[in-house]
């Protein structure tokens, strides 16, 4: 077991530990080394207190008994002022200490300010996917994706937090901790990542029945890989190539699909489900919970109720197995 685990498992927090490149003892941003800082402060200052109460407890518990020594008054011998010393100086200066450094966390959760600059993303919570929203230029030229975020990596990146109908809340453990989205009320987060990188986060307040399915992803990139990431996700979606793909967009045009979801450059504009324009090049559905490939494509298509329980896309079970295929073949073309 090596030490951070005996940390992790020390906090009462061992199921973190599942996921090491999930865990806040492993940042990789500003905000992120700040807390870790805070935490391991936290911990060895406690533990320091408890191996001196562990002392002196067994100091009482095996000195010797039936001496005088053990029935004199507790202001003897000059016992009053360890008890100031031990009862009051000792945990104010260690509690002080403590709320100094949390105070100076707090410095990275900026909730109020910048509200009047924009953000370079905005993200809007749903029942269970993230709406990612890159804030740049005219409002009709902004790249919307879903679930997965990508950032530059080493600059500050700001992000809008809001939600669409419960609170949820944005938590990637390695760039910064936990900010809520609150429906009504704009949050914003500040991340930055230190190196490119894939950083894994979750849905961190309970937000009904597929919570634990409401999975992040944080891709950073070098500054000009993000740029070229960027400008493809502006652009419309590709068209269908093949005779396959093109049926494939007739049935995706034609049936309940494009009344949910937009593809930017078709007639599909619906806005209660994910933005698929270029989900062809996303790494999972279903925020991040099945990875982006045919089986899982036609799996959720025809069974989204059986693998997200109450999520907000019905089974879908009028097409044959060949429009089926057609049907993923022109989704998996969406790069
Ligand atoms: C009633 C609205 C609705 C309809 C109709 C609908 N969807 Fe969805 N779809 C959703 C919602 C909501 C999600 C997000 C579910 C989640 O992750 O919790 C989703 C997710 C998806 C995803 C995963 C996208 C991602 O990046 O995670 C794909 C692919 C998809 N739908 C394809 C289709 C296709 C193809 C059709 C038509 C056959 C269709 N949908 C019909 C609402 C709908
Ligand atoms: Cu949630």
């Amino acid at each position: 077991m090596n030490f951070r685990l005996f940390a992790l498992a020390l906090f009462g927090a061992a199921p973190l530990a599942g996921s090491v490149d999930q865990s806040t003892l492993d940042p990789a941003g500003p905000a992120a080394h700040i807390l870790s800082n805070l935490g391991w402060f936290t911990l060895i200052t406690s533990m320091a207190v408890a191996a001196v109460m562990y002392i002196l407890i067994a100091l009482v518990v095996t000195r010797p008994k039936g001496t005088l020594d053990e029935h004199a008054p507790a202001d003897a011998g000059g016992g009053l002022s360890w008890i100031h010393i031990g009862g009051f100086l000792i945990p104010v200066l260690i509690l002080t200490g403590i709320l100094s450094a949390s105070v100076a966390g707090m410095s990275q959760f900026p909730v109020h300010d910048g509200m009047n600059t924009s953000p370079d993303i905005r993200i809007i919570g749903h029942q269970w996917w993230w709406q990612v929203e890159y804030v740049d230029g005219p409002v009709d030229t902004h790249a919307m994706t879903a679930n997965e975020i990508h950032i530059p990596a080493g600059r500050p990146v700001d992000i809008d937090l809001d939600s669409a109908d419960v609170i949820h809340s944005f938590w990637v453990p390695q760039l910064h901790g936990k900010v809520d989205l609150i429906p009504g009320k704009r949050n914003r987060i500040r991340i930055q990542a230190a190196r490119p990188g894939i950083y894994h986060g979750q849905c961190a307040e309970y937000c009904g029945a597929q919570h634990a399915h409401m999975i992040l992803i944080v891709v950073a990139q070098t500054p000009e890989d993000y740029q070229a990431w960027l400008a493809r996700q502006r652009s419309d979606a590709a068209p269908p190539v093949t005779t396959q793909q093109i049926e494939g967009q007739q049935l995706f045009l034609g049936k309940a699909c494009a009344l949910c979801h937009s593809v930017r450059g078709t007639l599909a504009l619906g806005n209660v489900g994910p933005d698929l324009t270029h989900m062809g090049s996303r790494l999972f559905i279903a925020a991040n919970y099945l990875p982006n490939n045919e089986a899982n494509l036609e799996a959720w298509v025809t069974h989204a109720q059986s693998l997200k329980p109450a999520c907000a896309m019905p089974n879908i079970t009028q097409f044959t197995g060949t429009q089926l295929r057609a049907l993923t073949a022109y989704l998996r073309n969406l790069k």
